[in-house]
């Protein structure tokens, strides 16, 4: 992406001021920096029938158990462990067990399935998968990967059920002694979600101990902390830990103030609002359609909320009605969004309500650019650098943001500029409070629910289907989801002429996780593109938009 250096660049800051960040320590030390002080305060509760809560020390040792353990078992500094578990205190053991023997996770949604597993598994060149036995079938059908040899197997509940064949129970890695530290250079990777950015397929994303590290801070350090989150909060964990935003925003924000956090394994709307009620939730970070949840089922209005004091929604556009929805059944709560991006650390900005000392802020912003960064916005045509309530692509700077794609230098040098601007492909201003609104999206991506479909993904699967001779996916709005994928397929002139709608979607669906599959098909006779070869999207979101008005 070109760069124009004569313009003179508009530059868009945090109204806090610039803080110091110890981001020259590992995570793990950073987190735990203050534990003697909150030793015996809860740390992780379980929101599971047979209630659990570990402290903070607990927590702490047996991560250091873990980190041994996972020496044992050849795991050495820059190894990637993958991580495919709901929500639970082994998938947080297991983090920080990583962070202490400097080797880095990655993250997977259990859901996947075997094929979308493979795939990270490959990329990523995990060498051990750390997960449930319900899941561990999904790791069996691998072509030339096997169990046992290729990769090792942990299964967290393996202790308590019969371990599958050539997989290892947790308390392989618990029995052992503390480890003793080792030295990190805070530019290793520590944590690696997948993406698929701006475009094409999903790619590993190096977040290095320096970057989450400037993440947290940003968020909740210094004496006016943008996102005040207190030691004596309930933090609510429902959405996914696999996810950036969980892993970050919720999980290590709330550690690092040493709040208590309740882990929630899946999203059943009763069980959640009994969760809230039965432990006092005073923190719940959301994405829009558990905000449609909260402020439309009529089951709510049965249970006392009134200990929630703040709401942050993000990783999807929260509407202003479905926000004032929301404020009717917790009057009391500040309602906020923040806006992340896996490859931006993730958060790029966060509402200043929430601040220890609050801004008055608008509904509808995503919040103002964290501290300790740069935004700016620019032309998506010529790069001119744009100044107040001109809309154009978000580009952010600082040492949150990702290390680069993990073996991708082309996808990173076509991410981040010789500059160090991280180009989001999101489209939005910043309004004259430096309250910034996204209004749309030039990359690819789909959100279905705040989860990324790569229309890459679908499009290379739609093509290999024989009686398929090109394809194109693009979102479609909807109520609940935000957004969901569907199809316009050419059929090849060769047999299969009744290729029909619900087959195509059936082929997806088989080999693709819930909220990838497509829920319409169009038949047509091409695809627009460019002279290039680029899919021409927006051609096809605008036929969508007409479709709907007919
Ligand atoms: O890469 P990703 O799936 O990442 C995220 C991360 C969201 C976070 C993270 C930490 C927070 O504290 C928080 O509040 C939210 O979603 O998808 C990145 C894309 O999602 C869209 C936008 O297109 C990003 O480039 N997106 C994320 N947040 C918002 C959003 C938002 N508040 N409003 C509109 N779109």
């Amino acid at each position: 992406i070109d760069h124009n250096d004569h313009n003179q660049e508009h530059i868009f800051k945090s109204k806090l001021p610039e803080i110091p960040i110890s981001n020259n320590i590992p995570l793990h030390s950073y987190i735990f920096q203050n534990l003697p002080e909150k030793s015996n305060r809860p740390c992780l509760i379980t929101g599971t029938t047979t209630q659990t809560t570990y402290s903070y020390s607990q927590t702490h040792h047996i991560a250091k158990k873990i980190a041994k353990g996972l020496s044992k078992l050849n795991i050495n500094k820059n190894d990637v462990i993958m991580i495919l578990l709901p929500n639970c205190p082994e998938f947080i053991f297991s983090f920080f067990g990583a962070s202490m023997i400097g080797a880095a996770i990655t993250t997977a949604n259990p859901f996947y399935t075997s094929p979308e597993i493979f795939k990270q598994l490959q990329i990523s060149k995990a060498k051990l998968v750390i997960t449930q036995t319900q899941f561990v079938s999904k790791l069996i059908d691998f072509p030339e990967k096997v169990i046992g040899r290729d990769f090792t197997v942990v299964t967290v509940d393996g202790d308590e059920n019969p371990s599958p064949e050539n997989c290892l129970p947790f308390s392989i890695l618990t029995g052992e002694d503390e480890t003793e530290e080792i030295s990190i250079d805070p530019n290793d990777p520590i944590a690696i979600p997948f993406s698929s950015g701006t475009t094409g397929l999903p790619k590993g994303v190096v977040l290095t101990h320096k970057n989450l590290i400037t993440s947290v801070a940003q968020q909740v350090d210094g004496d006016n902390p943008n996102m005040y989150l207190r030691s004596d909060d309930v933090v609510l964990c429902v959405l996914p830990l696999f996810h950036i935003y969980s892993l970050n925003s919720v999980l290590l924000c709330a550690l690092r103030v040493g709040a208590s956090v309740l882990l929630v394994p899946k999203f059943e709307i009763g069980t959640l609002l009994e969760l809230i009620q039965k432990h006092r939730v005073t923190v719940a970070p959301v994405v829009p359609p558990l905000v449609l949840g909260l402020a439309k089922n009529p089951v709510v209005s049965e249970f006392d909320l009134s200990s929630i004091r703040m709401v942050l929604s993000g990783a999807a556009p929260l509407g202003m009605e479905l926000e004032d929805a929301l404020r009717r059944r917790v009057p009391q709560a500040v309602i906020g969004q923040g806006y992340g991006m896996t490859e931006a650390g993730p958060v790029l900005s966060m509402c200043l309500a929430f601040a220890k000392q609050p801004f008055p802020t608008k509904s509808g912003s995503c919040g103002t650019v964290v501290r300790n960064a740069q935004l700016k916005v620019i032309d998506p045509e010529t790069g001119a650098s744009l100044s107040y309530n001109q809309p154009g692509e978000i580009c952010i700077r600082g040492h949150q943001i990702m290390k680069g794609y993990l073996d991708n230098s082309d996808a990173t040098a076509s991410t981040i500029d010789v500059d160090g601007w991280l180009h989001t492909g999101d489209i939005g201003y910043v309004d004259d409070n430096d309250e910034i609104f996204i209004v749309d999206r030039v990359k690819e991506i789909i959100k279905f629910k705040g989860f990324q479909v790569p229309p890459a993904e679908l499009e290379a699967l739609l093509i290999s289907h024989p009686s398929i001779a090109d394809a194109a996916v693009v979102p479609q709005k909807d109520e609940v989801a935000g957004e969901v994928p569907v199809a316009f397929v050419v059929k090849s002139n060769n047999k299969d002429f009744d290729l029909s709608e619900d087959a195509v979607k059936e082929f997806i669906a088989k080999q693709v996780v819930f909220y990838k599959k497509l829920h319409k098909v169009y038949f047509v006779h091409s695809i627009p593109k460019s002279p290039s070869g680029k899919i021409l999207r927006k051609d096809l979101v605008a036929k969508l938009a007409l479709a709907s008005t007919l």
